[in-house]
This record gives C-alpha cells, sequence and structure tokens, in this order.
C-alpha cells in the first residue's frame, strides 16, 4: 500500500488532490481500513497481532508524512507553520520604547491646561502666510516679519515660524469665548546653537472671552509653573513687544540655574491685539483675552535638565531612553 501511495503523491498535488489522496489511504473507505477488514485478527497470536499493529501504524505513519512534505513544498498555498525553530525557547524581547521628553512635558502641560477647561488643538504646520503673519498684525511690510527667518514653500506657503499661526483659524472654528492650547512643531531657517534650533517645539495659549485681564493672564501662568515645576513659582512680567499683543510682555521666573537662583526669561505672552481680533471676525469692543507662547523644548531642557535643545531632535536612542525613568 506504501509503494503505491509513494508513486502516486507528488509535490505538483493541490491541496484538495492530497485531501481525497489521504482519503483513498486513510479514510474509512481508504486502503488501509480495507486491508483492515480482510485480517482475521481473532486467529492471529498476540505477537502477530502486535506486529501487524506495529506495521499498519508504521504504514499510517509514512502516509501522513508522505502528504505533508508535499504539501511543505507547496510554497505559498501550504498552511504548514515553518518549525525550524525551537518553540520552548523564551520569547526575544524587543525592548520597551521611551516617551520623547519633549513630548512628556506636552502631556504634561495639556493635563494642566484640561484642568483649567482649555481644550488641545493641533493645527498645520505649513499654513499660508495670512495664518504666520497678516492675521497677526504683521503685515508684509512690517518689520517684524524679520524677527523669524522663515522656510517659505514652493507653493508660496510658510512653515509655520509659531504656533501663533493657529491663534486666527482657532478663534474661527470655535468662535469666542475660547480657551485653548495649541502644542506643535516650528520651523526657522536660523543657525543653530545649544539653545536654538530650527526645528523645535512651542505651546501657544489663547483665552478670549468678555472681561479677560492680565490678572487672569498672570493667575493662569502661574498656576501652569507651580504645576510643572512643583512649588509656589515666582513670576514676573516685563515689557515684550509683539505685534500681535498689546500689551506685551516677557514673563520671567525665578529659579536656581547652577546653584544661583536668578530670574530666568520664559515665556512671551500678552493681551491679544484688537486687529488679531478683528481679523479673526471678533469684536474687540466686546471681547479681550491673552495669548502666550511657551518654549516647549526650551521648557523640557529645564525640566529634564538637557544643556543641548539639538540632542532632541537627534533620534538618538540612547538620549531617549535616559527619560524612562521620569515617566
Ligand atoms: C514667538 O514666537 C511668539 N509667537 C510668542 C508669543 C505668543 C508672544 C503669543 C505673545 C503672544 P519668540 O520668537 O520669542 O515668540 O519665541 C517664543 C519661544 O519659543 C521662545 O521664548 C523660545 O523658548 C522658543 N524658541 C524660539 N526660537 C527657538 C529656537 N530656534 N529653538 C528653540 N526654541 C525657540
Amino acid at each position: 500500500i506504501v509503494t503505491e501511495f509513494e508513486a502516486s503523491v507528488s509535490a505538483d498535488m493541490d491541496d484538495q488532490a492530497l485531501k481525497q489522496l489521504r482519503a483513498a489511504y486513510l479514510g474509512r473507505n481508504g486502503a488501509i481500513a480495507a486491508f483492515r477488514s480482510t485480517v482475521d485478527f481473532a486467529s492471529l497470536s498476540p505477537e502477530e497481532r502486535a506486529a501487524l499493529g506495529k506495521e499498519l501504524n508504521e504504514a499510517t505513519a509514512r502516509i501522513e508524512a508522505g502528504i505533508a512534505a508535499a504539501k511543505d513544498k507547496d510554497g505559498p498555498t501550504s498552511n504548514a507553520p515553518a518549525v525550524d525553530f525551537d518553540t520552548t525557547l523564551p520569547p526575544m524581547t524587543s525592548g520597551i520604547g521611551a516617551i520623547h521628553p519633549i513630548t512628556a512635558a506636552q502631556m504634561e502641560i495639556e493635563d494642566i491646561f484640561r484642568g483649567m477647561g482649555f481644550r488641545t488643538y493641533n493645527g498645520e504646520e505649513a499654513v499660508t502666510e495670512f495664518k504666520n503673519f497678516d492675521a497677526l498684525n504683521i503685515p508684509a511690510d512690517h518689520p517684524a516679519r524679520d524677527m523669524q527667518d522663515t522656510f517659505w514653500l514652493e507653493n508660496g506657503m510658510v512653515l509655520r515660524t509659531h504656533t501663533s499661526s493657529m491663534q486666527n483659524e482657532a478663534m474661527r472654528d470655535f468662535g469666542v469665548p475660547v480657551r485653548a492650547i495649541f502644542p506643535g512643531r516650528c520651523y526657522r531657517n536660523e543657525a543653530t546653537d545649544a539653545t536654538h534650533e530650527n526645528t523645535f517645539y512651542q505651546l501657544e495659549g489663547l483665552y478670549i472671552d468678555e472681561g479677560v485681564t492680565v490678572a487672569n493672564l498672570i493667575a493662569v501662568m502661574k498656576e501652569l509653573l507651580d504645576q510643572v515645576f512643583g512649588r509656589d513659582v515666582k513670576v514676573r512680567l516685563r515689557p515684550g513687544y509683539f505685534p500681535f499683543v498689546e500689551p506685551g510682555f516677557e514673563l520671567d521666573f525665578w529659579t536656581e540655574i547652577n546653584g544661583k537662583w536668578r530670574w530666568l526669561e520664559l515665556m512671551p505672552c500678552g493681551m491679544v491685539h484688537r486687529e488679531v481680533l478683528k481679523h479673526a471676525g471678533v469684536d474687540p469692543d466686546r471681547y479681550s483675552g491673552f495669548a502666550f507662547g511657551l518654549g516647549l523644548t526650551r521648557l523640557a531642557m529645564l525640566k529634564f535638565g538637557v544643556q543641548d535643545a539639538r540632542l532632541f531632535n537627534k533620534g538618538s536612542l540612547s538620549f531617549a531612553r535616559q527619560f524612562t525613568a521620569t515617566l
């Protein structure tokens, strides 16, 4: 029977043909069963019975193996797993990923603002000149355009130089009152050093409602910094100039750097300029509000003690892995 089987099986056979072949030899009405039915087992001695049983088992095993081998060689239509490895070995682990320190800082700040009723809004990185400049009271001939070195795209759009580019659409999309933060990547065509990257992160905040004042601005900024640094942080405002705020400020906070306590400039901010409100269709006689532009990259440097902003963009695993313990 086995000789006959081995002559008829071939690797060219498809699954269906192999199934039929298997039935013809091993099925209920197959060759092995037919042979069994011709044997009068009761008339055999125990030794004869054992020997014949063993032979029939071997024949069955060889036919099964022949079918399996024909299936295996079938390539893509074969379902047989490739078992050329030891399934009892412990699995290889690929290591656990780490959250990038800037993402970690961003997530923490988003949480704090969520607690104060701010929604998070993610805008585009390639934006119209209008959103990045004009809507923010920076017309084409305004010298403030030179304050930020811009990457221009061939289609006339720009890579946003700041997250303020989202102020206009946030007011238009949500209407007022609005409380929102916009974290994101910004680009500036400038020489890099330890505190300047051409690709860096900001986190913008915008709060527009009736009767919002500088007092609200200070309260929100202080709450943010108290929570980020886990202590009662001292802040101060100095005048600062940005065309899209009036008055504009630089917010400093009192901190220890290399063992010495001093004021550190952290966050430009101010009361949103009337022209910016008008560009977004908001009535400046009824509504007022504040905006701020937190340097997220610089905040992450402070928080995690990173000395060089350029390390964040290196894609270095050994750098990223240092922060797993912090999370
Ligand atoms: C602005 O970009 C304003 N849009 C901020 C603003 C928003 C003011 C709302 C008023 C109201 P400035 O160019 O200073 O401002 O950048 C803000 C912060 O981004 C800086 O304090 C700094 O932390 C960060 N930043 C700016 N340039 C870089 C850079 N090249 N690399 C890393 N961080 C940078």
